[in-house]
């Protein structure tokens, strides 16, 4: 499914919804016959039919606009996405300013059915569009003695009602190891459903990580910055004993007031059963290597 985007080609062209329904009957297909479709482990079981347009734009975490999970959908209209444009600086060969044309026209666009799993212990499976972040990496060119990657959303207090409550000090900040930002799981996502992100869920462009809890993958972006330390992150500055720099799900590691062993699937209905959580999300074949040796406890 990968495609190269082109300015006279939308995403919603490219991949229009009922094509995308088409393409969910293929996978159940595949699915009966024992048939894993997509790369990077995400195999296509009943766990990993995606949850609805509805669910996943409504349900939302975007504390600029809120801390309600109906607040980012109801005030994100507020917020100004287009022009836009990411600040990529620090230990890059080519540091400026990329217009979010200049970034699209150069990017390898592709679709990416991936678990979604909150640290609060809610789960989704949601269809991204987007592109891989090592290759707009390796477009500003990764600079030897880069050792993590530092992500800001955008700060505009007129168009985001919540940065007016200091839940955390914003703007809301997120970080990386290299070797975690340049995995072939890792996205910047600009779209859901073959439609364009809607600014609830992080317009124009976000990270999707999606062996880490759903915190680390900043909405809105701004400003990359590659660096030789780990970064601050908003939520380990708002609380460091309860969110790591890590951040792996790790059903293994619970929160210090609750337990990540299980998870309640939004869009389940109210009587349905918590499932259990995965290591690492279900990516622990891909991922897991990048933790050896580590105390994953310890580095939580
Ligand atoms: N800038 C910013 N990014 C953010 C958040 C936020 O409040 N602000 N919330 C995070 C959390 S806690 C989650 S679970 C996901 C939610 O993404 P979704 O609303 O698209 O499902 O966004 C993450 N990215
Ligand atoms: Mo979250």
């Amino acid at each position: 499914m990968a495609h190269r985007w082109t300015n006279d080609l939308t995403l919603a062209d490219a991949t229009p919804e009922a094509a995308f329904m088409n393409r969910r009957q293929i996978m159940a297909g595949m699915a009966g016959m024992g048939l894993a479709t997509m790369a990077g482990g995400a195999q296509a079981d009943e766990g990993l039919t995606p949850n609805t347009w509805d669910e996943v734009t409504s349900y939302c975490n975007f504390y600029e606009f809120g801390t309600g999970k109906g607040d980012p959908s109801a005030n994100a209209h507020l917020m100004t996405t287009s022009p836009w444009s990411v600040e990529i600086d620090g230990l890059v060969d080519k540091p400026g300013s990329y217009s979010m044309k200049d970034i699209l026209s150069a990017m390898t666009l592709e679709e990416r059915i991936y678990r979604f799993r909150c640290v609060e212990a809610w789960s989704m499976v949601i269809p991204w569009q987007g592109f891989e972040l090592a290759d707009l990496l390796n477009m500003a060119g990764v600079q030897e003695g880069a050792k993590y990657v530092a992500f800001e959303t955008l700060l505009r207090p007129s168009e985001m009602p919540g940065t007016a409550y200091r839940v955390i000090d914003w703007p809301y900040r997120e970080g990386l190891r290299l070797d975690e930002a340049m995995h072939p799981l890792t996205i910047m996502a600009t779209g859901i459903f073959g439609k364009p992100l809607p600014n609830q869920n992080g317009a124009p462009l976000r990270l999707v990580v999606p062996w880490k809890y759903g915190f680390k993958s900043i909405k809105s972006v701004v400003k990359i910055t590659l660096t030789d330390k780990e970064p601050p992150t908003s939520w380990n500055m708002a609380n460091a004993r309860e969110y790591g720099f890590y951040s792996n799900v790790n059903p293994q590691v619970d929160h210090p007031r609750w337990s990540q062993a299980s998870e309640k699937r939004i869009g389940g209905g109210l009587f349905a059963k918590r499932q259990p959580s995965l290591m690492f999300n279900g990516y622990e074949e891909e991922v897991a290597g990048m933790y050896e040796g580590m105390n994953l406890a310890k580095h939580f």
